[in-house]
C-alpha cells in the first residue's frame, strides 16, 4: 500500500526468499492484495527466478500482469515454453538480456541477445515462435553496479543507456526496463548519493528512451535540485566522463554520508518565504506544512481583500506550473508527480470552506445545473474540481461525474439531470480530440446547452477552431 501511495504504477512481488515456500507465498499474498482496492488497481509484477513461482502467480491476479522475468540463460527451447504460457495468460513479459553464455555486460552483447529474443517472440507459433505481441516484451538490458573501483565496470551504466536506445529504434513496440538501484550497489549505507545516483541515471536513461524502472518511489531525487557539486561528480561517473570519477565520487560521499535524505528532515526551507514554501512543498511532495501554508497564505490575501480562490490562482498554481515544468523536461519523474498532486489536493481542500463561506456571503441562489467531467482516457481532476467548487459558488448546482468519463455518460448525465451547461476538462493532448468527439456528440442528440471547455492543454484557438465547428451552440 504504501508503495502505491508514494506513487508506484506497478507493483513488484517477489517471494524468493531461502525459508519461504514460495509457491504457496506467492498464492496467498496474490490472494490478498487482490482483495485491497487500493492496492490492486495497479498492475502486478510476479518476480521470481522459479516459474513455478511466477505461474502460480499469474493463476491468482486479476487484470493484466508483468512476468519477471524469462530468458534465455536455459536455451531457447524452455525460454519459448514459458513465453507461450505467460501469452496464454495474458501477461507481459519482461526479458532479461540473459543468453546460454550468460547475463550481457556490455553493448554488443545485450543487443544481440535482446534481437535474437525478440525475433523468437514475435515469430508465430506455428512457424516456432511464441507469436507474442511487441508491445507486450519488456526488455531488462541489466542494469549493473558501477563506481565498484574495477574499471571494467565504468561503462555499464552508458552501455545500458546506449542499448535502451537501440532497442528503442530496431525492436519496434518493444519496450525497456530495469533495476534501477543495482546501479548505486557501490554506494550501500549513503542513501544521498544513491539517490543522487538513481535521480541522474534515470534523467539520462529516459531521455535515451527507458519505458519504465523498477525503484523505490519513495526514494527519487529532482535532478535540477541535486547539489550541484555531488550532481556533477555523480555525472561523471554515470556517464563514465572522466578517468578516476569514482574515486572522485567516493571522496565526496564521505562529505555527504549522514545528510539528511528527504528534505522533510532537512527544515532550512521553512525559513523562506510561504509563496516559496508552498512551491517548495509542491515539488517535493511534502504534505506536511500544506494546510499551515495554505492558511497562512490564505489571511494574508484576505487581509488584503483577495478572496481565498486568490491562493490557488496565485501560489498554488504557481507551484504547479514548475512541477509540470520539471516534470515536462523529464527532470522529475511520475511517481513524484503523483506525491504534488497530492500536496496541491490537501492545499485546495483546505481553502474549500472559506470559498463556500463567500458563496453564502455573496448570497448566490440556483442558477442551473452543469455537468463537469474530465474525458474518457484522462485521469487529470484538480483543476475540475476546482472549476466545479467555483462554479459551486456562484450559485450553479454541479454534478461531477469524475474522470475518463465516456461521451455517452456525459451527455446521458446531462439529459438525466436536465442540465443547463456541460463542462469539460482534460490535460493531455488526445483529451482535445475527445472533446471535439463529445461536442459532434451533442450536435448529433440534438443538444442546445451550451459547453464549456478547461483543462491545461486547452486553450481559446484551439476551442474556436476545432472544437466549436463540431456543435451549433455556445462553446
Ligand atoms: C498533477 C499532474 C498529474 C497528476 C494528476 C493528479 C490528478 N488527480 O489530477 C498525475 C501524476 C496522475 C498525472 C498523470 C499524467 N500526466 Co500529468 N500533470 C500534472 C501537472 C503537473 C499539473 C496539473 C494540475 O493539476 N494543474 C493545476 C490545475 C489547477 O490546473 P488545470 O488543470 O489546468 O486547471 C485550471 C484551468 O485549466 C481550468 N480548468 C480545468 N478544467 C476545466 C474545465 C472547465 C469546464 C473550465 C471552464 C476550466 C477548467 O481551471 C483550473 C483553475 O484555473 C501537469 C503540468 C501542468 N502544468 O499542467 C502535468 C501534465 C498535464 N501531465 C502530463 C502527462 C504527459 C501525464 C501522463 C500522460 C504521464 C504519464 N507518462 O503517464 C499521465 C496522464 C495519465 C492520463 N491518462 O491522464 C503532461 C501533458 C502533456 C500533453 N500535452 O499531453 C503535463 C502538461 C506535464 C508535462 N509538461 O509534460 N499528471
Amino acid at each position: 500500500r504504501q508503495q502505491v501511495e508514494n506513487g508506484a504504477q506497478v507493483i513488484d512481488i517477489n517471494m524468493d526468499e531461502a525459508m519461504l515456500d514460495s509457491v504457496a507465498a506467492m498464492e496467498r499474498f496474490c490472494k490478498l492484495i487482490a482483495t485491497e482496492p487500493d492496492i490492486s488497481r495497479v498492475p502486478i509484477m510476479l518476480d521470481s527466478s522459479k516459474w513455478s513461482v511466477i505461474e502460480t502467480g499469474l493463476k491468482c491476479i486479476q487484470g493484466k500482469g508483468v512476468v519477471n522475468s524469462i530468458s534465455m540463460k536455459e536455451g531457447e527451447a524452455e525460454f519459448l515454453r514459458q513465453a507461450r504460457l505467460a501469452r496464454r495468460y495474458g501477461a507481459a513479459v519482461i526479458v532479461m538480456a540473459f543468453d546460454e553464455q550468460g547475463q550481457a555486460d556490455t553493448f554488443r552483447r545485450k543487443t544481440e541477445i535482446c534481437e535474437r529474443a525478440y525475433k523468437l517472440l514475435v515469430k508465430p507459433v506455428a512457424e516456432g515462435g511464441a507469436g507474442f505481441p511487441a508491445e507486450d516484451i519488456i526488455f531488462d538490458p541489466n542494469i549493473f553496479a558501477i563506481a565498484t573501483g574495477i574499471e571494467e565496470h565504468d561503462n555499464y551504466a552508458v552501455d545500458f543507456i546506449n542499448a535502451v536506445a537501440w532497442i528503442k529504434d530496431n525492436l519496434p513496440y518493444a519496450k525497456t526496463s530495469g533495476g534501477v538501484s543495482n546501479v548505486s550497489f557501490s554506494f550501500r549505507g549513503n542513501d544521498p548519493v544513491r539517490e543522487a545516483i538513481h535521480t541522474v541515471f534515470l534523467y539520462h536513461a529516459i531521455k535515451a528512451g527507458l519505458s519504465m524502472g523498477i525503484v523505490n518511489a519513495g526514494q527519487l531525487g529532482v535532478y535540477d535540485e541535486l547539489d550541484p557539486v555531488l550532481r556533477d561528480k555523480v555525472e561523471d561517473v554515470v556517464m563514465n566522463r572522466k578517468p578516476g570519477a569514482g574515486e572522485a565520487l567516493v571522496e565526496l560521499a564521505q562529505t555527504v554520508k549522514g545528510q539528511a535524505r528527504e528534505s522533510t528532515q532537512d527544515l532550512a526551507w521553512r525559513a523562506w518565504s510561504v509563496e516559496e514554501r508552498l512551491s517548495h512543498a509542491l515539488v517535493k511532495g511534502i504534505t506536511e506544512f500544506v494546510v499551515a501554508d495554505t492558511e497562512e497564505v490564505r489571511a494574508k490575501l484576505e487581509a488584503e481583500g483577495k478572496p481565498p480562490l486568490a491562493v490557488i490562482e496565485g501560489p498554488l498554481m504557481a507551484g504547479m506550473s514548475v512541477v509540470g515544468d520539471l516534470f515536462g523536461a523529464g527532470k522529475m519523474f511520475l511517481p513524484q508527480v503523483v506525491k504534488s498532486a497530492r500536496v496541491m489536493k490537501q492545499a485546495v481542500a483546505h481553502l474549500i470552506p472559506y470559498i463556500e463561506a463567500e458563496k453564502l456571503r455573496t448570497g448566490a441562489s440556483s442558477k442551473g445545473r452543469i455537468i463537469m467531467a474530465t474525458v474518457k482516457g484522462d485521469v487529470h481532476d484538480i483543476g475540475k474540481n476546482i472549476v466545479g467548487v467555483v462554479l459551486g459558488c456562484n450559485g450553479y448546482e454541479v454534478i461531477d461525474l469524475g474522470v475518463m468519463v465516456p461521451a455517452a455518460k456525459i451527455l446521458e448525465a446531462a439529459k438525466e439531470h436536465g442540465a443547463q451547461a456541460i463542462g469539460l476538462s482534460g490535460l493531455i493532448t488526445p483529451s482535445l480530440e475527445e472533446m471535439s468527439h463529445v461536442a459532434a456528440e451533442m450536435k448529433r442528440q440534438g443538444f442546445s446547452v451550451p459547453l464549456l471547455i478547461g483543462g491545461a492543454t486547452t486553450s481559446r484557438n484551439h476551442t474556436a477552431i476545432k472544437i466549436a465547428p463540431h456543435y451549433d451552440q455556445p462553446v
